[in-house]
């Protein structure tokens, strides 16, 4: 893949890099909801849908023939642990956004793994370029356990909102909430501003 960019400064580096509440762990730990689905290379597809011009669906061939981004980032997740210096190989959430060509009413996204799982996120942060579909970690192909092939990458929200092992974004005009977020999880999960639990 080319076009490899260094890391970006997180709001981490620039001061605190340690979100309130938060400690930090040497390991990643695996948070997963139920099972790690098996997915193999050959079945997996990514395919943006809803509220876009022309829906796409991408193979593991025509993914990994976007241009390609890397970073180091940390992970916080609501649990409060957060593991420092992450490096993730993969494509810029725009560089896929981009290719379905979303409407302009489409303002939020709902993104969907194959083990069942959906998180919602608003279009102005996935397109965010340290927002990113990932598929390697610390320079190794994900551990089935962490995503494998494909995981989305979040660095300004808490973990619940990268979802692992993710095959459909879908574009949706009014803001939704996915799993975490419909049992009590925040609707945009800020760890800066501890928007772990929504109120009311
Ligand atoms: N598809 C899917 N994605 C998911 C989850 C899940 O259960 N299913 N758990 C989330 C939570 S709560 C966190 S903290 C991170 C954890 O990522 P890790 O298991 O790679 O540490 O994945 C998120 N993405
Ligand atoms: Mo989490």
């Amino acid at each position: 893949m080319g076009n490899m960019t260094g890391h970006r400064d997180s709001p981490a580096r620039m001061g605190e890099r340690i979100p309130p509440g938060q400690y930090v762990t040497a390991k990643m730990p695996v948070m997963n909801l139920s099972y790690a689905p098996k997915l193999s290379i050959p079945d997996w597809t990514l395919s943006v849908t809803g509220l876009v011009q022309h829906e796409v669906t991408l193979n593991w061939q025509a993914f990994l023939a976007l241009v390609g981004t890397s970073e180091v980032v940390d992970f916080h997740c609501v649990t409060q642990w957060s593991r420092l210096g992450v490096a993730w190989e993969g494509v810029a959430a725009s560089t896929v956004l981009d290719l379905a060509s979303p409407k302009a009413e489409a303002r939020y996204v709902m993104l969907r793994g194959s083990d069942g799982y959906t998180t919602n996120l608003d279009v102005e942060t996935l397109r965010d370029p340290e927002v990113l579909f990932a598929y390697k970690m610390d320079g190794k192909p994900l551990e089935p356990s962490h995503g494998y092939p494909v995981r989305l990458v979040v660095p300004a929200r808490y973990g619940w909102k990268s979802a692992k092992w993710v095959t459909t974004l879908e574009l949706i005009a009014d803001n939704r909430p996915g799993f975490w977020e419909m049992n009590g999880y925040h609707m945009r999960g800020n760890p800066w501003h501890e928007e772990r639990f929504s109120h009311g």
